[in-house]
């Protein structure tokens, strides 16, 4: 078995600490942190995503993975994010009301520092006026919004009119992903940008920053 087959196999079976081990392991034989995020970790997890969805494992089993696949990326972090100088101001990043997945989002969050930004981290099931306030309080010009839920969607667009509302919604750029979003979503809800994963939403983020 390869060394980013046994990942996705160790992750699969919630094993955190084997899960860290592995990646410094294939960061060591050299394999690049992208493949072993990608081809590792995130391939463990779309496994226990379809046992999920089948019924054949449950929610302390998906737990105990996703635990795992932090641990994993807190090793990989480093490589992944890479590291650039240029301080690019504060992003303001959160999953939205009704959801708690925050896999994705804390991915987001590695990128965006990664590219010079200072995160700020509101968790999961942020309701629409705290992505108003920490915007205003820190002055951010980023906001990003994730969700992983087709019933979480909603929120993200009640989110956008809370920044109408507030008067300010020329002041920030709204960034929406997560696995169930759509450009074509993003545009009817009036998001300034969707992307598919976290290392192109920090890309787009630094090309936002532009539009001002
Ligand atoms: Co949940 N869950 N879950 N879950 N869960 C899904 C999402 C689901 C697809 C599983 C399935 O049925 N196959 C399904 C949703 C179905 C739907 O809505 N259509 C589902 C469900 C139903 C539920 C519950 C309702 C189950 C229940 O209780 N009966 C419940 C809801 C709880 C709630 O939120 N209110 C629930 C609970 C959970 C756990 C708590 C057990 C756990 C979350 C743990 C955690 O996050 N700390 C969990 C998990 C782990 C999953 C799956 C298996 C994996 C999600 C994940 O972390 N993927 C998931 C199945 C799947 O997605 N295949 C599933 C890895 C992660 C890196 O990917 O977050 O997509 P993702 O992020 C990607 C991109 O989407 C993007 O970047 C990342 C890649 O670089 N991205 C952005 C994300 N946010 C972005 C923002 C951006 C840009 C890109 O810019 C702003």
């Amino acid at each position: 078995m390869s060394l980013l087959d046994e990942i996705s196999e160790m992750l699969q079976k919630g094993k955190r600490k084997d899960v860290a081990k592995l990646c410094q392991q294939a960061i060591d034989e050299g394999i690049p942190a992208k493949d072993i995020l990608d081809k590792g970790l995130l391939a463990g997890m779309s496994i226990i995503g379809v046992k999920f969805k089948a019924n054949e494992i449950f929610v302390p089993q998906v737990l105990v993975a996703a635990r795992a696949l932090n641990a994993g990326s807190q090793v990989l972090k480093p490589y992944l994010a890479g590291e650039d100088a240029v301080a690019r101001g504060k992003a303001v990043i959160g999953t939205v009301k009704g959801d708690l997945h925050d896999i994705g989002k804390n991915l987001v969050c590695m990128m965006f520092e990664g590219k010079g930004f200072e995160v700020i981290d509101l968790g999961v099931d942020v309701a629409p006026e705290a992505f108003v306030e920490a915007a205003i309080e820190n002055d951010a010009k980023i906001v990003c919004l994730s969700a992983l839920l087709t019933t979480t969607m909603p929120a993200m667009e009640t989110t956008i009119k809370a920044f109408e509302e507030k008067g300010i919604r020329n002041k920030v750029r709204i960034m929406v992903g997560g696995a169930p979003i759509t450009q074509e979503f993003a545009d009817s809800i009036g998001a300034d940008a969707y992307t598919e994963d976290a290392a192109s939403a920090a890309e787009r983020a630094v090309e936002l920053l532009e539009t001002f």
